[in-house]
């Protein structure tokens, strides 16, 4: 196994990929179980997504109060978060006091990408080795390894022609970067382009932003938290989380119980306007039935398509930046600050690269099929290997050397996300078949995390050495993720959900989205029943 290192492994009960919230969980709980755990994470620090994460107007969408760690108490009343929606310098150093304050950061090896991790039949362990000749045997392997953390830069001829410099969202560098006076390419309008394209327009001489499809989005709002607001939702933080915990995406949406067509027209554009007015994701559930009626969800669409045309001036322009080709919230919707009314500045142009391709990056700049653009910068926000991506870049091989990479050909295959038939022991947070990336992931990581540190907890009270995913009961899961899937609009568009913007992707719906609060019963239905569905064996000498 030329991946391993011929010295003697490091043996540990478990071992942690990655060191973002989920890595950094998983350590707490672990360790509170009294194993002995280490992680390898490829940043220099804590953060993960965060950690990466530093272009200019990164911000969560997700309300700051909601998005974090609910396990400690102490921290909730303690963390002051200073505005509605996190930036991410300050999600990082809420992250990197996380790992101070719980004395995570001496259990991580910084700098090290885990290259390999096979499972050794025979000795019922794991091993794991690293870019830095490293290996570390142990019993338990948790794959914390991020759904959106694989970062995607296209493969575009010429790039490594270009004199200029060229950043990926995802990968962005820790000195500050300075676009002032230059000329800017953002190419991708996604969640992340469509964060950095007003705050980069503020600097640059002039910003191209190359759109191949436009996107839905809805303001932020984003705001200074004031003191009394943020006391008044700490007063009943444990009811808030467990509110949440209770609903389809773990975020305090006013989940609306009435279809589109259950409120005459007047009342229905009343109620967007009211949720666009207060800004957020929270504008798609206006009605219960956006995500699975065509007709309720072309109301909400046309409702945000009216208001790009009255906030973006220029006719021409506007019609480009309506989205037409997917329902609203298919594709994962956008929560911006000022990004439609960037487009009326002078030093901003779009350019349609659905109808004019980019043909090739040269050394001045980018050519399109129709013209040639003079740059100094290129900002790809083209995205990641969504979901699976973190994990195909890892050599997996589970029992009898079989690697998850075959397994998975046709499409991921997991029993509730966490666990797949074939690779004993091994867990993953916010995998495939799970509702992470449709919810507020934090909570997810939380339910995640906490239900294997359950599992293993329960194990090691048992003398059971492995567990392991039934078949059967991962086929009736993956089942269920594509039922429940097809009972929504959702894949109709060609999405990072569907695995569509990778390139020979097997088009499948990735997560689940029957909803968290449906998924956390299911998984306290399977634990209570003594882990239906999985196989458990006693260790050789309690059997
Ligand atoms: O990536 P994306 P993202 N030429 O895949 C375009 C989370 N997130 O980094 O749609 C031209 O959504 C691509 O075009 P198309 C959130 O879950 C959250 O923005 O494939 N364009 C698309 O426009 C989000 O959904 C937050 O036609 C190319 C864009 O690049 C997820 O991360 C902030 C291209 C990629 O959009 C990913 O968001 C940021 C090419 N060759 C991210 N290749 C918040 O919480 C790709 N594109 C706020």
């Amino acid at each position: 196994m030329g991946a391993f290192s011929s010295r003697s492994d490091r043996q540990v009960d478990a071992v942690v990929i990655g060191a973002g919230f989920a890595g950094l969980y998983s350590l707490y709980r672990l360790r509170a179980l009294g194993l002995s755990v280490c992680c390898y994470e490829g940043g220099s620090s804590v953060g993960g997504t965060w950690y990466w994460n530093r272009y200019p107007g990164a911000r969560c969408d997700v309300e700051s109060m909601q998005y974090s760690f609910s396990f400690s108490e102490e921290l909730q009343q303690e963390w002051h978060w200073t505005e509605r929606y996190a930036s991410q310098p300050e999600i990082l150093r809420y992250l990197d006091h996380v790992a101070d304050r719980f004395d995570l950061r001496r259990l991580i090896t910084f700098g090290t990408h885990v290259t390999a991790a096979a499972y050794d039949e025979a000795a019922e362990r794991w091993r794991v080795a690293t870019d830095a000749g490293e290996s570390v045997s142990a019993r338990f392997c948790i794959m914390a390894t991020g759904a959106l953390s694989a970062a995607r830069k296209p493969d575009m001829a010429g790039l490594d022609s270009f004199k200029g410099r060229w950043f990926h969202t995802g990968r962005w560098p820790k000195e500050e970067v300075d676009f002032t006076g230059q000329r800017v390419a953002v190419i991708g309008t996604g969640s992340s382009g469509i964060q950095t394209v007003p705050v980069v327009a503020r600097q640059a001489a002039h910003l191209y932003v190359f759109q191949r499809t436009p996107n839905f989005s809805i303001p932020a709002w984003n705001e200074p938290l004031p003191p009394e607001r943020q006391a008044a939702f700490k007063a009943e933080y444990a009811a808030h989380r467990a509110r949440a915990r209770d609903t389809r995406s773990g975020i305090l949406y006013e989940y609306s119980q009435r279809g589109a067509f259950d409120v005459p027209h007047e009342e229905r554009q009343a109620e967007f306007e009211r949720r666009w007015a207060r800004g957020g994701a929270n504008f798609t559930h206006a009605f219960n039935d956006i995500f699975t009626s065509a007709e309720s969800n072309h109301e909400a669409a046309e409702y945000v398509r009216s208001r790009i045309r009255s906030i973006v001036r220029d006719p021409a322009t506007a019609a480009a930046l309506m989205p037409t080709d997917h329902p609203i919230g298919t594709k994962r919707i956008c929560v911006d600050t000022d990004y439609f009314e960037t487009f009326n500045r002078d030093n901003v142009s779009l350019v349609d690269v659905r109808r004019t391709p980019i043909e090739t990056v040269t050394p001045d700049g980018l050519r399109t099929t129709e013209a040639e653009f003079a740059l100094d910068s290129i900002i790809f926000a083209t995205g990641y290997d969504a979901v699976t991506g973190a994990l195909a870049r890892i050599d997996i091989r589970g029992r009898g050397g079989d690697a998850l990479k075959e397994k998975w050909e046709a499409g991921p295959r997991t029993y509730l996300g966490l666990a797949v038939a074939g690779f004993p022991n091994l867990f993953i947070v916010t995998g495939p078949g799970s509702p992470s990336v449709l919810t507020n992931v934090v909570v997810a990581i939380e339910q995640h995390v906490g239900w294997v540190a359950d599992c293993i907890g329960f194990m090691e009270k048992r003398g059971i050495a492995v567990i392991e995913a039934d078949e059967d009961a991962e086929n009736d899961w993956v089942a269920e993720v594509n039922t429940v899937a097809d009972r929504t609009l959702f894949p109709r568009a060609a999405s990072w959900y569907m695995g569509a913007n990778i390139p020979g992707k097997p088009r499948v719906f990735l997560p689940y989205v029957g909803g968290l609060h449906n998924y956390v019963r299911i998984c306290d239905e399977v634990a209570a029943e003594g882990y239906r569905g999985f196989r458990l064996r006693q260790r050789a000498h309690a059997a």
